[in-house]
């Protein structure tokens, strides 16, 4: 999507620190960490949110999951742990709209979620 800050990011025309990539995903640093390893992993096809899981394929979102999992061995997480969050909405905190997995770890996270 042209205006789309992440669809700019996977088109390169934005610089952006890339952990992984295969043919479905994109997986980069946050620009604001929030922990000592904060990966988003995000579809190359555009869509808003998990609430529009609709517009991707199976094969997409499933793409989506598994590099989160990439993403967290690549980054020495498979063994301490890893949390995988999704922002979807205002309730949420989305910032950008297009879909994307926080994936965090490098340290013990608090029990509770939100
Ligand atoms: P969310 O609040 O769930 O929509 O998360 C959006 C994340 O995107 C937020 O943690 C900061 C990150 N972010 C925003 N703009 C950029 C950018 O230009 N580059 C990178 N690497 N991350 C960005």
């Amino acid at each position: 999507m042209e205006n789309c800050l992440f669809c700019t990011i996977i088109r390169g025309e934005i610089p952006s620190a890339k952990v992984y990539e295969d043919d479905l995903v994109y997986a980069f640093r946050d620009i604001n960490p929030q922990a000592p390893t904060h990966v988003l992993v995000i579809p190359k096809v555009h869509a808003a949110s998990l609430g529009a899981a609709e517009q991707l394929t199976d094969a997409q979102l499933a793409a989506c999951l598994r590099a989160c999992g990439k993403v967290a061995e690549l980054e020495g997480l498979a063994e301490t742990g890893f949390r995988v969050v999704s922002n979807c909405g205002k309730d949420a905190c989305q910032s950008v709209e297009h879909l994307h997995f926080h994936v965090l770890g490098g340290r013990a996270m608090k029990e509770q979620m939100a």
